[in-house]
């Protein structure tokens, strides 16, 4: 039986449940040393070095972790954009399987497939008890870079290393909080499920559960990334009849347009105000606006954008951590909605087993957004392909 179970999968995971299971016997209750990429301060290159994991405590969770999505919200880590403490091991867009548990621990065991969950979900904080709430009280949303001890697993030449986002993936093994993880289906293959992790679960939210849109409106997305993508996997999912991608860069367009867009603009070809030319396209009709790229003046043309008095829009990328926005506020004063997201408004441990489940009914295609399946090994390559704007997303694979 086990084996007829094991042989549905791809051989690489086959072998890695064996050696697992025969890992977890010999190295649960110890440290371990393994690979990860070490970040040592703002600006820094990764380095590949050895660390130290250190066993999971009372409601804590070791993972091998067996695949991980490169997003740019690891960038902007490295970057400053987004607070993150240093030394500090980045990564949080995940899958692998449980090597041992801490004391207390009943959600997963060792030997379940599972996502690291960059937005935990406590159950008990004032946004997880309410039914339209998932931004958890317990998210690490300042970059304190620790468990909920205060204290993170990791060590190297010595000294602790810090965690990220609750998670932190770009290493072979990690520890996270019970409330940071979540059991999928045992048949759901790690390297292409990993997206279920940050990418795509934010977009098609975006659209499906934030939004709401409604079949036969007018979506316009900014930015064609790996989220943007998914934002049109989801307007289209959920029957929108135009959907217009935007972005600088036109090498996008034809990806965009095989996951949905019905046509894509290039800003730079444009000689009047983005909002202006959506406005004549559409008839002025532009239900929904998506702003997947982070930058303050592009939020405010999404905001511009959407429709004067019924027209939503959300801000799906993360703004840089020090910046304030100057904006008219005529732009809402006459009706619009502005409203922001993160994760996609799912609440991730109740609710990415079931996007996997979904993933696995065929429901939306993840090799889509798959441009790149590199060694961990080769993670600066991976960043490299995202800066050259030539990768949608790098799944490294252990
Ligand atoms: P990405 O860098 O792969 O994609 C961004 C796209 O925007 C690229 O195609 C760029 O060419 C394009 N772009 C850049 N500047 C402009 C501009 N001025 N006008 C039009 N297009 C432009 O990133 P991604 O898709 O991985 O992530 C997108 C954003 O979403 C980023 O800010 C990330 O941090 C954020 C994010 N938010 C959440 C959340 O929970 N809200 C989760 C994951 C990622
Ligand atoms: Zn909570
Ligand atoms: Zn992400």
């Amino acid at each position: 039986m086990l084996l007829s179970t094991r042989q549905s999968r791809p051989q690489s995971e086959n072998f890695s449940l064996l050696n697992q299971e025969r890992s977890n016997m010999s190295t649960s209750g110890k440290v371990i040393k393994c690979k990860a990429a070490v970040l040592w301060g703002l600006n820094q290159p990764l380095s590949i070095e050895e660390i130290e994991v250190a066993p999971p405590k009372a409601h804590e969770v070791r993972v091998k972790i067996l695949a991980t999505g490169i997003c740019r919200t690891d960038d902007h880590a490295i970057k400053g954009d987004l607070a993150a403490k240093f030394p500090v091991i980045l990564g949080h867009e995940a899958a692998g399987i449980v090597e041992s548990i801490g004391e207390g621990v009943t959600t997963v065991k060792p030997g379940d497939k599972v996502i690291p969950l960059c937005l935990p979900q406590c159950g008990q904080c004032s946004s997880c008890i309410n039914p339209n709430g998932n931004f958890c009280e317990k998210a690490d949303i300042t970059g304190k870079g620790v468990l909920s001890d205060g204290t993170s697993r990791f060590t190297c030449r010595g000294k602790p290393v810090y965690q990220f986002s609750s998670t932190s993936t770009f290493t072979e093994f990690t520890v996270v909080d019970e409330i940071a993880i979540t059991k999928i289906d045992a048949d759901a293959p790690l390297e292409k499920v990993c997206l279920i992790g940050c990418g795509f679960s934010t977009g098609y939210g975006a659209a499906m559960k934030t939004a709401k849109v409604t079949p036969g409106s007018t979506c316009v997305v900014f930015g064609l990334g790996g989220v943007g993508l998914s934002v049109i996997m989801g307007c289209k999912v959920a029957g929108a009849s135009r959907i217009i991608g935007i972005d600088i860069n036109k090498d996008k367009f034809e990806k965009a347009k095989a996951v949905g867009a019905t046509e894509c603009i290039n800003p730079k070809d444009l000689t009047k105000p983005i909002s202006e030319v959506l406005k004549e396209m559409t008839d002025n009709s532009v239900g929904y606006t998506f702003e997947a790229i982070g930058r303050p003046e592009t939020l405010i043309d999404a905001l511009a954008s959407c429709h004067m008095s019924y027209g939503t829009s959300v801000i799906v990328g993360l703004p840089p951590s020090s910046k304030m926005l100057t904006y008219d506020p005529m732009l809402l004063f006459t009706g619009r909605t502005w409203k922001g997201c993160t994760f996609g408004g799912w609440k991730s441990k109740d609710d990415l087993p079931i996007l996997v489940s979904d993933y696995l009914a065929k429901k939306f295609d993840l090799d889509q957004l798959i441009t790149h399946v590199l060694p961990f090994t080769k993670i600066k390559e991976g960043f490299d392909l995202l800066y050259k704007g030539e990768g949608i997303r790098t799944v490294l694979v252990m």
